[in-house]
């Protein structure tokens, strides 16, 4: 539960020092509180107070690193029941399974295709990040094998499918340099399971048969100083695995449960007998409240809907998507290749520089800054002004790219063509259409 500010006044030093900033420890507090300050601004916080201001401060739902590396994420830190509250925080992560009896050759060939499943959208890359190599009782070498190889020949994370502690020592030692996910500790090796994980430091992921019996396995791994725990209800049916979702975040962000307060796992992979249902299945636990979604296979047409209902989901609602302000080159222009400008809305990013490319007409693309809005939005709202973009076009540095002094504007924004002249004196502003798909023919009759 989130401190007060008065709260959290009572636990810092009160010499009013001014050295984090603020002229009291009471506005500091505040400032806490409202999340505008970090506690590391304060020199002499002690030890005590800051580990309580840290618990405090601490999301309801841990957020759990896992693995390493360039498919490094993480699961959990959320801390509203509906995204409209404020956001969703990490994305769900995707999992295929590969069996542990899988050979050599085989595994080279999936891990091909499944490297290749990446999806270039509004600048971010999309991607799935987890593998499950599941122990199908071909022994610890077998499992330990292909774990090892996942681990280093890839850029997959792992989690670890065994509830045979031996098996998962194999595993552990040999993929474990990259923080797989071992799961699962049960009610029957949770005291061994536990050990290994604290050992090697590693994420765990606890099972049982109904979210009540998760309590007193999370509360006893807890209690060992694990820190890094996932849960699974143990339901691979729908209506009640969908139920066991709802529950367990309600449990966390309402009443405080802390046994519950971990990200999820999901197995539709149990839960369906072809890969079609599985996807629609994945689909209702990226909306509703899945940390890990395992599936048993990737393929295009099921993982590319579910990346992009993940994107859309795991977006901020307040605010629009971007890209950075600064000078886009489309199709390597040069000193007289055109100059046009727009706003660094994401979308009209995307539209524009796409029909700029399919123009074939090089250009320098200039974004401002407006805020993440849309050029007659931004317009409209003071961000996208001539004096602003005239300003922009000063410091960017376009003036040494290019012989020329010819700026385009969007046709939206025609009215700011005369603050523009102003602002860039010997420069000959042309309004160009109102809309991008017309930009292909405006560039080459030029
Ligand atoms: Co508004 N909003 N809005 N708005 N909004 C609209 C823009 C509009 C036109 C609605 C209306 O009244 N008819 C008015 C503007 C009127 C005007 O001034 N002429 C308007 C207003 C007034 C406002 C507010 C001021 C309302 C208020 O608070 N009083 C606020 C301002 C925001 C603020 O203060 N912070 C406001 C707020 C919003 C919200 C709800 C926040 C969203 C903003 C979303 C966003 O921008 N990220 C919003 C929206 C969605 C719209 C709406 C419905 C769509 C805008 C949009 O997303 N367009 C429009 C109405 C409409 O246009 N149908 C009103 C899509 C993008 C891709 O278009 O950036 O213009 P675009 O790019 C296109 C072209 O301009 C061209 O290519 C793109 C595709 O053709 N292009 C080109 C882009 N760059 C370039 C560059 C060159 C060189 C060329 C040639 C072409």
């Amino acid at each position: 539960m989130a401190l007060t500010g008065i709260q959290i006044f009572k636990l810092l030093p009160k010499t009013n020092c001014k050295e984090c900033g603020v002229p009291t420890c009471l506005a500091f507090a505040m400032n806490l509180a409202s999340g505008k300050a970090e506690l590391d601004s304060c020199p002499y916080v002690s030890d005590e107070a800051r580990e309580k201001l840290a618990e405090a401060s601490a999301p309801p739902i841990r957020p759990v690193k896992l693995g390493k590396g360039v498919r490094q994420t993480t699961t959990g830190g959320e801390t509203v029941l509906y995204r409209h509250e404020k956001t969703f925080f990490n994305p769900t992560v995707l999992a295929a399974t590969v069996a542990s009896d899988i050979d050599a050759a085989a595994l080279d060939s999936k891990l091909k295709v499944y490297n290749a499943f990446q999806y270039e959208r509004v600048g971010l890359n999309l991607r799935p990040e987890l593998l499950v190599v599941k122990d199908v009782g071909a022994g610890a070498a077998a499992f330990a094998d292909t774990a090892k190889k996942i681990a280093s020949e890839s850029e997959f994370n792992l989690v670890l499918m065994t509830e045979d502690v031996d098996v998962m020592k194999a595993g552990v030692e040999a993929a474990g340099f990259k923080r797989p996910l071992i799961y699962a500790a049960t009610e029957a090796n949770v005291d061994a399971m536990g050990a290994l994980a604290k050992e090697n430091d590693l994420p765990v992921a606890v099972k049982a048969d109904s979210v009540e019996a998760l309590i007193p396995l999370t509360t006893k791994l807890t209690g060992m100083g694990i820190k890094d725990i996932v849960i699974d209800s143990g339901s691979r049916e729908i209506k009640q695995a969908l139920e066991d979702q709802v529950a367990i975040r309600r449990a966390a962000l309402k009443a405080g449960n802390k046994a519950l307060g971990f990200p999820t796992i999901t197995f539709p992979c149990e839960m369906a007998s072809n890969l079609d249902m599985e996807t629609v299945i994945s689909a209702m636990f990226v909306a509703k409240y899945g940390g890990i979604v395992v599936m048993s296979d990737f393929t295009t047409e099921s993982l590319f809907p579910l990346l992009l209902e993940r994107l859309n989901i795991f977006t901020d609602p307040q605010r629009p998507m971007t890209v950075t302000e600064g000078i886009f080159e489309i199709g390597n222009p040069d000193e007289n290749s055109p100059v046009v400008v727009t706003t660094n809305f994401a979308l009209t990013y995307f539209i524009v520089s796409g029909e700029i490319e399919a123009s074939k007409v090089p250009c320098w693309l200039l974004i401002k800054d407006s805020e993440g809005l849309s050029v007659l939005t931004a317009w409209a709202a003071g961000k996208f002004g001539g004096d602003d973009v005239g300003m922009f076009v000063k410091k960017c540095g376009i003036m040494d790219k290019v012989k020329h002094t010819e700026l385009i504007i969007p046709g939206y924004a025609a009215a700011i063509a005369g603050d523009v002249e102003e602002e860039l004196p010997g420069w000959t502003i042309t309004v160009g259409p109102r809309e991008a798909a017309h930009l292909p023919a405006f560039l080459k009759s030029k």
